[in-house]
């Protein structure tokens, strides 16, 4: 089997976005598994378009895409996509969309097709915060995964794919009073134990682990 991994590269003026940070730390084989990792641009479409390239060049079995969602204290495995771009800042490229549609010939919005509560589960068995997150909000992390999720059903439909979005890195937040943070390392191990959970779950587990607004 072979897993796609993507983290992005910074914005909104930090340094270094922590998902490619752990990205780029993981081990290039879990479980036996090889993992491909890259960076995909903070770039309204252009994202989606590397994305899709890196699909046709490695053919990989699995596609996950990781984003930073600062401010969250837990990893957050993401449920759904929604067919809507509503951007409060602009990409790395200047571009801000206020509710646009990403493809008119799409569904309103796509689910993950990954072993959501079990990837939850591995990790918080294994001491890492996280839970299942039922919005990847409307900018470019939505973007990327219901494009990915849009390539899934329209263009390979044996790949299984999602998307998390991890916390800042402590590094990040030296001047950001009472905002949570993860190590690196703890980030790491969690998109390890995630990766551990896909491979080990073709379909998921029924957990509880839904939200109560
Ligand atoms: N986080 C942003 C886009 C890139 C990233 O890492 C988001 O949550 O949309």
């Amino acid at each position: 089997m072979k897993i796609l991994i993507t983290g992005f590269t910074p914005f909104g003026g930090e340094k270094i976005n922590p998902s490619y940070e752990a990205v780029k730390n993981l081990d290039n084989e879990i479980l036996g598994e090889k993992i491909v990792k890259m960076e995909i641009p903070t770039v309204f479409r252009q994202s989606i378009k590397v994305l899709e390239k890196a699909i046709d060049n490695e053919r990989p079995d699995v596609v996950l895409c990781i984003g930073q969602a600062g401010g969250r204290f837990e990893i957050g495995v993401e449920r759904i996509a929604i067919n809507l771009d509503d951007a409060r800042i602009e990409d790395n490229e200047g571009n801000q969309p206020i509710d646009e549609t990403i493809y008119t010939d799409g569904e309103n919005a796509y689910f993950a097709n990954l072993p959501i509560k079990a990837m939850v589960k591995k990790m918080r068995d294994n001491n890492i915060p996280a839970s299942v997150s039922n919005t990847a909000g409307t900018f470019v992390c939505n973007h990327i995964m219901y494009g990915l999720l849009y390539l899934i059903d329209k263009k390979y439909p044996h790949i299984r794919g999602g998307f998390i979005h991890v916390p800042f890195i402590t590094e990040q937040i030296m001047n950001k009073r009472n905002t949570s943070s993860m190590t690196k390392d703890q980030i790491i191990k969690g998109l390890t134990y995630s990766i551990e959970a896909i491979i080990e779950n073709k379909l998921d587990i029924k957990m509880v682990g839904g939200e109560i607004c």
